[in-house]
């Protein structure tokens, strides 16, 4: 066998380490996705961990942002990260959960108590376990950190003070049974969509309605369509962002611990952009017309106390860990 065929064919069997494998010190540049538009404080905040990446690697690794889902939607996202077409994307636990089951913890309605609750648990241990489950599971994603992603609320053209104003309504849900079932509880019919898909389903009338946050309500323009936004509450998802698997395991353990030391950094960042955002989105809203509309909140907590029942048993232990969390 000749040296030419000797190297092709070991190559092939994957046998020899090629020169031009994966050289560490080979200058890097990592996609990272998410649906938001530029300015929005998940995008934001993964930017700034990209500046200081390119500063302390003097360059050699960079982050590119595709915002506005110029990749697609979460679902599309996830599965590109998957595959290692892209490094790092930012979606929302509803949108993993249906890949990472440990996570639909999270994604339990009135699981957590306000944000500030939210908060302690995805900062301490509990945030640390779910990240490392990701990590460990057999979806190929890192689970790098976790944002802030507020509190949804309902919208429609409607006021929805309490489950009956729900009734006949059709609310466009996040692609996951849980949320579907969660607003059958609470009155109304779910409906699963793609967030790239609601603003012409709420135009159109596919959908009477949606629930989300303040910034999402506001630079997804659905407050165009529908005008009232009721503090329902039922939902405080944390969003997270993941690494393609496949990408990690080419780095340097080095370069994989500064990753995870700027995640962290981006995660209690993140959420001074957040609140901040919040209260312009908030005031914006208001001077474009929307009128907000106070919730009975605890006739919603009762309503889907049955989705807490069916898909939080397995998580007992947790869910008690999530509540002592003070
Ligand atoms: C937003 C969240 C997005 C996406 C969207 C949705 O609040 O930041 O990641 O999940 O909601 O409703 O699909």
């Amino acid at each position: 066998m000749s040296y030419r065929h000797f190297i092709a064919a070991a190559a092939a069997a994957g046998a020899l380490a090629l020169p031009f494998a994966a050289p560490a010190q080979q200058k890097q540049v990592w996609k990272a996705a998410d649906v938001h538009p530029l300015g929005y404080p998940t995008i934001e905040a993964i930017q700034r961990m990209g500046k200081k990446i390119e500063a302390e690697t003097n360059g050699r690794i960079s982050i590119q942002m595709y915002p506005s889902m110029q990749l697609g939607g979460e679902k599309e996202m996830i599965e590109q990260a998957q595959v290692g077409a892209l490094q790092i994307t930012r979606v929302s636990v509803g949108a993993l959960g249906p890949v990472v089951d440990d996570l639909n913890v999270f994604n339990l309605p009135f699981i957590f108590r306000d944000e500030a609750h939210m908060r302690k648990v995805i900062d301490g241990p509990i945030g640390t376990e779910l990240l490392d489950k990701v990590s460990a599971s057999s979806a190929r994603l890192i689970g790098l950190g976790w944002m802030d992603g507020g509190t949804r609320n309902v919208y429609s053209s409607k006021p929805v003070t309490k489950p009956a104003d729900l009734k006949g309504l059709k609310v466009r849900m996040m692609g996951n049974p849980i949320f579907v079932e969660t607003m059958n509880a609470m009155g109304g019919n779910g409906v699963a969509m793609g967030y790239n898909e609601l603003y012409s389903a709420l135009q159109t009338h596919v959908v009477d309605g949606a629930e989300n946050n303040p910034p999402s309500y506001l630079t997804a323009n659905h407050y165009q369509v529908v005008k009232v936004y009721s503090l329902t509450g039922h939902l405080i998802i944390p969003e997270i962002f993941v690494f393609s698997k496949r990408t990690w395991e080419t780095l340097s353990p080095e370069d994989q611990a500064m990753l995870k030391k700027h995640s962290r950094e981006a995660q209690m960042e993140q959420r001074q952009l957040w609140d901040k955002m919040v209260g312009e989105a908030t005031e914006k809203l208001k001077a474009a017309g929307v009128q907000f509309v106070a919730a009975d909140k605890p006739a919603f907590y009762q309503a889907t106390q049955p989705i807490r029942e069916k898909y939080g048993a397995k998580y007992a232990a947790l869910l008690k860990r999530i509540q002592d969390t003070k």
